[in-house]
Parts: C-alpha cells; sequence; structure tokens
C-alpha cells in the first residue's frame, strides 16, 4: 500500500475509535480507585507493621491536572503553575484576536496598495518592554519557590536515599544501623487495592507535619527522586548529595517513581511512602532499628538486606502488563 493512503486508513481507524474509546472512558477508570472511595492499606516496613492508612497520593483516571498536594511545596507548585497558565491563556488570545484582525483588515483584497510603514517607536519599545514586565511578574513567585524549596533548615529527620539500578535505598542517620532496600513488588505477588508498578517490599516511612530532609545520590548512573503528590523532584547523581525536604500534611500513603531514564527497568523503581503520626513514626524507627540489627552483618549491614530483597530483574521483565 502507498503511504498516503496507507496514512489516511490509520487516520480513520483513529477517527472510528474514538467514539468507543470515550464511552470505554468510565469503565477503564472504574478499575482505579475513583474520586469519593478512598483506598486503605495496611502496609509494613523493614518488617515491623505499618498502622492501615488512606491512598492520598497516586496518578487518578482521567487526570487533566497536575496530582492535588498534600505538601507546602506542592501547593505552591500548584498556584504557580495555574497563575502563568492564565497568563499564557491571555497572551494566546491576544496574540490570536491581533492575528485576526490582520488577516481580516488588512488582507490583499482589501488594500491593493500596501502601506511602506516599517518603524513605529511607540510599538517597539511597548513589545519589548510589556514581556519583560510579564517575565518580572512571572519571576516574583518563581524565586520564592525556588528559594523555598531548597531551603532545608532546620530538620526534624534527615533521611538518606541512595539510588541503585533499580531500587532505593533509605537510610536514617538518627537511628544506627536502619537502612534498607525498597525494591518493586511483582504484579503477581501484589494484595488487594496495592497499585501495580508503584508498590515497593519496604516502603519509605516518615512522620506526618516534620520537616524532613533528604540527602539523594547514587551508586550507579542517574536517577530522579519524584514523588508528585508531595511536590518533590530532584535528580540522584552519583558521587554528589544534592538535598530537598518535605513537610506531610496528614498521615497517607504517597506514590512516586524515578522518572530520570536510568536503564531498561527505570519504569520498576517506585518510590513509595508511608507517612505516619510522629509518635506512631518513633515506633517504628526503633523496632525497625532492632530488626535491622538482628539481620545484618556488623561490617555491612545493607549488603545482606539487599541480598535478601533485591528483586530477581529476570523475573521482573516477565511483568504481567
Ligand atoms: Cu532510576
Amino acid at each position: 500500500m502507498n503511504r498516503p493512503k496507507q496514512l489516511m486508513n490509520r487516520l480513520s481507524a483513529g477517527l472510528l475509535a474514538l467514539p468507543a474509546l470515550l464511552a470505554a472512558g468510565p469503565a477503564l477508570a472504574a478499575g482505579a480507585p475513583a474520586g469519593g472511595a478512598t483506598v486503605w492499606l495496611t502496609r509494613s516496613s523493614s518488617g515491623v507493621p505499618l498502622p492501615k492508612e488512606p491512598v492520598l497520593g497516586y496518578p487518578r483516571p482521567w487526570e487533566m491536572g497536575l496530582q492535588p498536594g498534600f505538601s507546602p511545596t506542592k501547593r505552591d507548585i500548584i498556584s504557580l503553575n495555574d497563575l502563568v497558565l492564565w497568563i499564557i491563556i491571555l497572551i494566546t488570545l491576544f496574540v490570536g484576536a491581533l492575528l485576526v484582525w490582520v488577516m481580516y483588515r488588512y488582507n490583499a483584497k482589501r488594500n491593493p496598495t500596501p502601506t511602506q510603514t516599517t518603524h513605529n517607536t511607540f510599538l517597539e519599545i511597548a513589545w519589548t518592554i510589556v514581556p519583560i514586565l510579564i517575565l518580572v511578574f512571572i519571576a516574583i513567585p518563581s524565586f520564592r519557590l525556588v528559594y523555598f524549596v531548597n531551603n532545608t533548615d532546620h530538620p526534624d529527620l534527615i533521611v538518606k536515599v541512595t539510588a541503585h539500578q533499580w531500587y532505593w535505598e533509605y537510610g536514617y542517620p538518627s537511628a544506627k544501623g536502619l537502612d534498607f532496600i525498597s525494591a518493586i513488588v511483582p504484579g503477581d505477588k501484589l494484595k488487594p487495592g496495592e497499585p501495580r508498578l508503584l508498590t515497593s517490599t519496604n516502603p519509605l516511612v516518615l512522620p506526618a507535619g516534620k520537616n524532613v530532609r533528604f540527602l539523594l545520590t547514587s551508586s550507579d548512573v542517574i536517577h530522579s527522586f519524584f514523588i508528585p503528590g508531595l511536590g518533590v523532584q530532584r535528580y540522584a547523581i552519583p558521587g554528589r548529595t544534592i538535598e530537598t525536604w518535605v513537610r506531610i500534611d496528614k498521615p497517607g500513603i504517597y506514590y512516586g517513581e524515578c522518572n530520570q531514564i536510568c536503564g531498561v527497568n527505570h519504569s520498576r523503581m517506585p518510590i513509595d511512602i508511608v507517612a505516619v503520626t510522629p509518635a506512631q513514626f518513633q515506633a517504628w524507627q526503633s523496632a525497625a532499628q532492632k530488626q535491622s540489627a538482628a539481620a545484618a552483618t556488623p561490617s555491612h549491614p545493607t549488603r545482606r538486606l539487599a541480598a535478601a530483597s533485591a528483586p530477581n530483574f529476570a523475573e521482573a521483565e516477565n511483568f504481567p502488563r
């Protein structure tokens, strides 16, 4: 078949499929947790059970905007995004209206002898100054947000995050020896309600309402620590330590992913966070610390844990899709 005909066939097949796709939308969405019905999950990390928590930070079916915010950072990101979006809409409407007006008023039919105008000092100054003012107007909240995200002073807790091909390692310097591996749970081993490609063997446990500083690094290639519902996104770069922070509004489960292409199993290194109350966090931390001490050899506490819980990648490649 020749190429244009092939393209036309594809186009018409696509158009014909559109109504079916739109009709199937609600049915597709029904498989995932919908707006009103919150899913609650009971998880454990490092062998220590955690309290039952609602799933809050996750991608919603038919989501057109950003994920809802569960941290001050994410709320600021959403308001900056909305502000810039409105500015873009107004500029697009203005430029579109000018184009229509020019096409209507100055077309060749209405202007048989075109004007010879080449310069207009007032217009040229205006269309230089006005965009500068708009950019300055956007820059003010934007810089404020950059500084806010960078501000990791006075953390209540420090967590060391090390990215590996293809799993995460979390260390708690305040609890000596507490350091564990968080790897993906294969699709056929998920428990009811646990989302595919987002559930890990050992979630990162954090206290809600506290300032948590993340120290990010990597053992091999560049990864990225991305939790959309919490407004966290930072590179994990080998040989460097990069900081960021979060304060999670309330206890719940929040999902993220590595979002820097890092190799064949890039899509299989979920970030899975369970936020609990500070008292529950203290209880988990000391119990998990005891577990870690019991499980690990003194010289290489993480190696043995890694060997025990790192996923089998041959198996990972065969996940049900
Ligand atoms: Cu990665």
